[in-house]
């Protein structure tokens, strides 16, 4: 991977984007970069705020929201062009704002599900988003395997459009607008099932209306991946009734930092 230089997706990737409904980008972000993300982790999860969401059954961290006001290093990566040209590309235009900016942690032994479920639901029911336009990019922050608690994808789940959802505020800690199982089993026999698995610094462009889902984590080893919602300005919410770290107010375009911003931030916390 050339680190100097913004990626630009290629014809093939943009084609397969749009007709499996993901991307899975096989370390984008190089370990030295990884190691300057993952090193904020601690602080950030040890604040006491309502932006932390703990797991029902454990109380560790399941989610951390808002993370580009709570850290610089993840305002930076929130304006990497290694995510924002891509989006930019794959949306056709450059007046993108940041929706949402989490890291999804999944402990050792206790991490918790992700329902079957599509972005767009909760976008479209709990906060009038009008179209499936949003990017969700993610960047792996740990080796993730067939074992700790993947993303598992529904290839082409997307193409048919928003499918039915219902409200399940008891499985998780997480109220989610979930995909039922007749409907998914519906789907997985049309495009199978892809687990993304990379090591740490992989990255995953997914759309909208992608149907998706990850299991517990059984396994000794700790999961954790940074989520960035990318959705168009003219695309943006409607009604404003989830807390901001949810789904920001700041409709301002997001603009792409240089492509070092991530060692930079290192070297200028070092000086
Ligand atoms: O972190 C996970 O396992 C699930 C994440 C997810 O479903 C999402 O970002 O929409």
């Amino acid at each position: 991977m050339d680190y100097s230089r913004p990626v630009q997706l290629t014809r093939a990737q943009l084609a397969d984007f749009h007709a499996q409904g993901f991307l899975i980008l096989p370390a984008l972000f190089s370990r030295a970069e990884v190691e300057v993300l993952r090193a904020e982790v601690p602080a950030l999860f040890a604040e006491d705020t309502s932006a932390n969401i703990r797991e029902k059954a454990s109380g560790e961290v399941r989610t951390a929201m808002g993370l580009h006001l709570r850290s610089q290093v993840y305002a930076r990566l929130c304006h990497h062009p290694r995510f924002v040209e891509p989006a930019r590309q794959i949306l056709g235009t450059e007046q993108l704002y940041i929706q949402q900016a989490k890291i999804n942690a999944k402990v050792a032994f206790s991490g918790e599900a992700w329902q079957w479920h599509y972005d767009f639901a909760t976008h479209h029911r709990e906060d009038g988003v009008p179209e499936p336009l949003a990017l969700n990019l993610h960047v792996f922050l740990d080796d993730v395997t067939e074992h700790n608690g993947p993303l598992v994808f529904i290839p082409g789940s997307h193409r048919g459009g928003p499918v039915r959802t219902a409200l399940d505020t008891e499985t998780t800690s997480y109220a989610l607008w979930t995909v039922d199982n007749d409907t998914v089993s519906q789907l997985a026999r049309a495009g199978g099932l892809v687990t993304a698995a990379g090591v740490a610094g992989t990255a995953l462009i997914f759309g909208d209306c992608l149907v998706h889902g990850s299991p517990p984590n059984m396994s000794p080893w700790d999961r954790s991946i940074f989520s960035l919602i990318l959705n168009p300005i003219a695309n943006a919410q409607t009604r404003l009734a989830r807390p901001d770290y949810k789904h920001h107010r700041d409709f301002r375009p997001v603009v792409p930092l240089d492509d070092d911003c991530l060692l930079a931030a290192r070297a200028g916390a070092a000086s």
